[in-house]
Parts: structure tokens; sequence; C-alpha cells
């Protein structure tokens, strides 16, 4: 803000709404308009993408060879999904991916972030792979890169194969991932760059082996949880040694991460310095493990005889230096500093009348995905950061015109965007960010009832139609800048 005036900065902010293009040889008041307009812009090579995965998308369930997946077997049991709703046939996108590229190519994004269905190429989980899921991916990524979208791929998004005895439960699951990864490795990498081992590893441990909202539905002893984790981990870091030892040079690999991320409660050091800590202890098992190499003290003595059972070598293969990381922001808690506790802080409870979104989890916090990028940046110095997903449900109904005129989801997305907008105009290292999702899709537990797409998905006739949000997001990916 320095040199800008209180009035300046009033009509860059106005010329950036009107999207007025100002002359490079403007007069000094323009200069400063310019300028301003010029603070709401977001780095020239930054990266705007979409996202989806496999399940939510893909349907296909019994075709080409494709293995059975504790989500099919989830979703067919009565009582578990909303409306008994499967991911059978979801949006159909393994016929119908030539019709979602060109969903992105009108968006103009430059990059599409999807997810490989294990099964699809080991049915088993392990063993001989199955050419034709191979294919798919195969001609799936031929026509991203021939319409100009880069592939960002996620190799576990917690469809696993239903044969891996024990899923998770069992560490041979964890070097299965391994073999998997390394597999894909080799076939993608002379054409994809970028990989992510696993997607939220609080999603397909604690959510589906201890509190069991999420397939495969169990509620087991903290004690077997907390070995779960362990093999959640391990995979990812088994994950990243075979991708490294099978990619083509030039090949990057990170992982999708839904961390625990916060807000201080007032700007001031102390209350940054309270979410930093929060930040580092309330992720212990899962991203501070994979950013230090190790479980902290704190994690270990409060888990006590239900800690983890840690192998020899275990520790150095989950903390591997990363060539990215990527995160998935949608809430998240104030935190206060508070000197009488011995952690220092205080995360504060949601009251009930803060503002959510129609998912009951997602209260809207937008400076949290500010916050969230500079806390892990000041903690850990990750090389490279990415949103790999951020979005929300909305009260989205068709109208009369055929169209979603989805306002609530334009301004969450707007606000969020702000502050990451913050992020990258104080130089934290991020680099893209990625929009959940490109479509409505079979939202896990909730099945259809809870829709986060920017494009409409009829799921009778499968015609899919941008949203407002869509025409939204197609004008700042444009412009580069918050529109
Ligand atoms: C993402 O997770 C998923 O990666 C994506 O597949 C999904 O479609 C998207 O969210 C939109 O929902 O009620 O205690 O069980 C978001 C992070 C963390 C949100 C767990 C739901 C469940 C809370 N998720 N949370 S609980």
């Amino acid at each position: 803000m320095t040199g800008i005036n209180r009035r300046e900065l009033g009509l860059g902010l106005g010329a950036a709404a009107l999207g007025t293009t100002l002359p490079a040889t403007a007069g000094a008041q323009t200069a400063a308009a310019a300028s301003a307009a010029g603070n709401l812009s977001f780095p020239p090579d930054f990266l705007w993408g979409c996202a989806t995965a496999s399940y939510q998308i893909e349907g296909a369930a019994k075709e080409d060879g494709r293995g059975p997946t504790v989500w099919d077997i989830f979703s067919h049991t009565p009582g578990k999904v909303a409306n008994g709703d499967t991911g059978d046939v979801a949006c159909d996108s393994y016929h119908r991916y030539p019709e979602d590229i060109a969903l992105l190519k009108a968006l103009g994004v430059k990059a599409y972030r999807f997810s490989i269905a294990w099964s699809r190429i080991f049915p088993e989980g392990r063993g001989k792979p199955n050419q034709k899921g191979v294919d798919y991916y195969n001609r799936l990524v031929d026509a991203l890169l021939a319409a100009g979208i880069t592939p960002h791929v996620t190799l576990f998004h917690w469809d696993l194969p239903a044969a891996l005895p024990g899923g998770w439960q069992n560490r041979d699951t964890a070097y299965a991932f391994g073999d998997y990864a390394a597999f894909m490795a080799g076939r993608l990498s002379d054409r994809v760059k970028q990989f992510m081992t696993v997607n939220e590893l609080l999603c397909f441990t604690d959510l589906g082996y201890l509190t069991g909202g999420k397939a495969p539905g169990l509620k087991l002893p903290q004690k077997d949880a907390n070995q779960v984790r362990h093999h959640g981990v391990l995979a990812h870091g088994l994950g990243v040694q075979a991708i490294r030892a099978n990619a083509k040079a030039g090949t990057r690999v990170g992982l999708a991460e839904n961390p625990s991320i916060y807000v201080p409660a007032v700007e001031t050091p102390d209350h940054i310095e309270a979410v930093k800590k929060a930040t580092r202890d309330t992720n212990a098992m899962f991203l501070t493990a994979i950013m230090e190499g190790r479980y902290l003290d704190s994690y270990l003595t409060a888990q006590g005889k239900d800690a983890p059972k840690v192998q020899e070598g275990d520790m150095k293969l989950i903390g591997a230096p990363l060539d990215f990381l990527s995160i998935n922001v949608y809430t998240g808690k104030m935190v206060r500093a508070d000197v009488s506790k011995p952690e220092g802080y205080a995360i504060l409870p949601m009251t009930g009348e803060a503002p959510r979104m129609p998912s009951k989890w997602l209260y809207v916090t937008p400076e949290v995905i500010y916050w969230g990028l500079r806390a892990i940046s000041e903690l850990w110095k990750p090389k490279a950061l990415y949103i790999s997903e951020n979005g929300c449900s909305a009260d989205d109904k068709v109208s009369d015109d055929g169209k979603v005129y989805d306002t609530d989801r334009v301004m969450y997305l707007r606000n969020y965007m702000t502050h990451l907008q913050r992020a990258a105009r104080e130089g934290l290292p991020i680099k893209g960010y990625f929009v959940w999702s490109l479509m409505d899709n079979f939202e896990w537990e909730d099945g259809y009832t809870k829709l986060v797409g920017i494009h409409h998905v009829d799921f009778k006739t499968q015609k899919r139609t941008p949203k407002l949000s869509a025409d939204w997001y197609r004008e700042l990916v444009r412009t580069n800048r918050l529109v």
C-alpha cells in the first residue's frame, strides 16, 4: 500500500471493478490507480485449475475390468449414504470425459486435477495390471494435453480396492500403494509432471476407521485407528519413493492434504504464533509427521500405549522432502494465544450463528486460506504450495431459464480468493489454485444431496451447464485478478 493514498486506492478498486483497461502511459493519478488495480492481480504465471476425483465422477463402476472398491461396498450398504445414492454412474465421466475437457477449455483454465481409480489399474489392488484401465487414463491425459490443459494426478482419493485384506488396517496396503504408484509413474510421467500421492489423510483413516462416516465405515478403538493413520502416512512415503524411482526426470511429487488450519483471533504477533503452534500440534499424526519426519512428543505422549507401532526406516520415508505441498481449504477455526495453557493457545469453538454453507461442517472462514498458507510456509518452508481444492455446497436451484444463479457460491469463492490473493501478494510460494469442483458429483456420504460443482449436472440427462460461479471463475481466470 506504500505511496497510495486512500482516494487513489478507491479509484484503483473502481477501475478494477469496472474492468477498465488502463493505458500504460497514463498520468500520475491514473498510474496510481493502475498500481492499485495491480494489487488485485495474481502473479502472471499463477496456475488456475479445477479438481475432481475418480469415484465422484467416473461411473462405469463395472466396466473394462474395474475391481470393486470400499466405496462401492459402502454406498451399496443401506443407511450409509443419503438416499442410498452410489457412484455407479455419477457424472459418467468415464465416457463423457471429452465433454468435461470442453468445459475446462471454455473456462480457460490451464490445469485439471483428477484422480486415478486404483482398482481400474489393479482390480484386486495388486498383481497383474489391467490394460483397459491404463488405456482410459492414457486417453484422458492425451486429450487434456491436446486441449492445452496440464494434468495434475492424484493417485489415491479414497476408492481403495476392496480386495486388499484389512484395507488400511493392514501395513501391506501401504506397500501395495507403493507398487501401484511406481507403476503409474512409469506409465504416465512422460506426460504427467505433477503427482499427488494421497488425498486428505484424515478422511480415509479416522473417518473410515474411527468415526465410521466414510468407507469402510468402521469404528475401531483409538489404538487401531492410530495404526491406520500410520499406514496412511507410510503409504504416502512409499509413494514418494516409488514415483521418484520410476518417473522421468523433472516429475514433481507432493500430496493433497486437508490439514486443520486456523485464523488468529486478532492479527497480533502472539495470536499469530498461537496459530502456528496449533497448526503444528493438531496435525501431528499427518502433515507434521510428513513435513518433519517424526511424530511430535506431545502426540506420542498423549496417545500413550495407543501410540502407533513404527518400524525402522518408516519416518525417513514419511518425511522425504517434497517438491510441492497442496492443501484443500474449506474451513478453519479461530485461535487465540493463551498463556495459562501449557500448549500456549486455545482453539475457539464455532458459535451457533456463525455463517455456514449447506454442508453442516462448512463454516465460512475465508481468511483461513491466507493463514493456512502462511502458517505452513513459516513452519515448514515448502518449495511450492497449491490450493488443490476450495469450494462449497450452495443453495443451488435451477431457474426458469435453466441456469443456476449460485450467488452464495460466488460470494464464498470471491471472499476466499481475496485472502488467496493476499497470500500471493505477500510473496508466499503459492503457485496455483484448483476449484472444487468442475461439476456437481457424488458427494460421498451426502450422495447427490450436497452439490459442490461450478457446473450443474442434470443426473438424468447428464447435461452439464455452467452456473453463475463458472461465469465468475472464467472472468477471474481471464483477467488473472479479483473480479
Ligand atoms: C473434500 O474434503 C474432499 O476431498 C472432496 O472429495 C469433497 O467432494 C469435498 O471435500 C467437498 O465436500 O462431519 O466430522 O465427518 C473436504 C474436507 C473433511 C469435509 C471432513 C468433511 C467431514 C466432517 N472434509 N469433513 S465430519
